[in-house]
């Protein structure tokens, strides 16, 4: 052993003593829990509450074809969680934690008090690593009969520090009006302020659009490409998703009762996943390294398993269901999130680390946590 080496193990074997100090722990269990914010953003109804809901693997936000989320919903994954549970900002205080309900936040989704909507619970198929995630989910802003949610909307954005931002595109409906204004005031906010760090756009619906009668998602995604080039956005990210069939195929692993219709369309994702379950990921636009360095990490992840209920009343396996997954194209948007909370979020946490033993009088031991001091194991 060099020198330095055994150095930085006396170092380590100390810190571990003075690390048993309750205030201390605190601290920095507050910095390695650095949220790492990713807010999600579109017109109405293109899909940012579903979207969510497929990443929490169960149907928790309120949506709806209509004007649905009226005010900020912050999820906060808890890694040691098992259930969600939810709160709502009043005038003066927060109310208690309850357990999260659908029923339970479409009520406080319609409630009269203007605050945030709090859930906390674990994100299935992302680990706290290099911080802690928080999704914002925000209303349209385009409500002609409620102009606040346009406030509620812009105030998020500008206010918050966020390292990701996913666009919700309606495949369905591209290059509509009220899209493109929102998408040049977006561009405005991100140019101004140095708090937003990257934006993903992702194509959602793309399960509507039928290959058969010509409608091509690689042309879809092109299209895309070049109405946000117009819009100044250049070289964008686009990734192809069909949040419903997401949401579907994991309520349905943890053996939540779907409706006849929901069976039913399940049912259609089902047959296109076995003719095609790369369709949505084939079709996404990313820098060509990072998309195969993507993928491979996706093709490594083992399948996900079904409830362990014994009355799992499924009628799909594992593998088919984990195919509609694939197929979903969510994986990517999970993968992405997940790869940029390590690269931005680290470094935040470490900074924070550094800063919080400084804090202690503790500086001395800051070199422990600079990747390029620390000894090699
Ligand atoms: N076909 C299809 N429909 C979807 C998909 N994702 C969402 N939808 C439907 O689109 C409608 C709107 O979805 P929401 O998630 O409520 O949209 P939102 O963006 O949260 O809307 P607001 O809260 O009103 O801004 C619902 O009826 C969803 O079922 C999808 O991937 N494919
Ligand atoms: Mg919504």
């Amino acid at each position: 052993m060099t020198r330095a080496v055994s150095r930085k193990a006396k170092q380590y074997s100390e810190l571990t003593k003075i690390l048993r100090d309750p205030i201390i722990q605190q601290d920095i269990n507050t910095a390695l829990n650095t949220p790492f914010e990713v807010i999600v953003l579109a017109t109405m109804s293109a899909g940012k509450s579903t979207l969510i809901n497929a990443l929490l693997g169960r149907e928790l936000l309120p949506s709806s074809n209509e004007a649905c989320t009226s005010r900020v919903f912050r999820v906060e994954d808890d890694d040691m969680m098992d259930s969600f549970e939810a709160r709502l900002e009043g005038e003066e205080h927060f109310s208690n934690w309850q357990a999260a309900s659908v029923e339970l936040l479409q009520d406080m989704n319609l409630s009269k008090s203007a605050g945030v909507i709090e859930l906390r619970g674990d994100v299935p198929k992302i680990d706290n690593e290099g911080g802690k995630l928080v999704i914002y989910d925000t209303p349209g802003p385009n409500n002609s009969r409620d102009s606040s949610h346009n406030d509620i909307t812009f105030n998020t954005l500008r206010d918050g520090n966020h390292g990701l931002i996913l666009y919700v595109l309606n495949a369905s409906q591209i290059g509509v009006d009220d899209d493109a204004s929102f998408l040049r005031e977006l561009l405005k906010v991100v140019e101004l302020r140095e708090n937003h760090k990257d934006i993903i756009f992702i194509l959602n619906k793309a399960d509507v659009l039928d290959e058969e009668q010509g409608e091509s998602l690689t042309k879809a995604v092109e299209l895309v490409k070049s109405y946000l080039g117009n819009i100044g956005f250049k070289s964008p990210a686009i990734i192809p998703i069909s949040a419903v069939a997401a949401l579907l195929a994991r309520k349905t692993q943890r053996n939540e009762k779907l409706s006849r219709r929901e069976r039913h369309i399940l049912e259609s994702f089902n047959q296109l996943a076995s003719i095609d379950k790369n369709h949505m990921l084939d079709a996404a636009l990313l820098p060509k390294n990072k998309k195969s360095q993507l993928l491979l990490s996706i093709s490594l992840k083992p399948i996900s398993d079904l409830s362990p209920s014994e009355h799992n009343e499924s009628i799909y396996d594992a593998k088919q269901l984990s195919d509609i997954e694939h197929y979903s194209g969510i994986f990517l948007v999970e993968e992405l999130i997940q790869q940029k909370m390590i690269t931005d979020g680290t470094p935040t946490a470490m900074a924070n680390l550094v800063e919080s033993l400084n804090k202690h009088g503790l500086g001395a031991f800051a070199g422990l946590f600079d990747s390029k001091s620390a000894p090699e194991k």
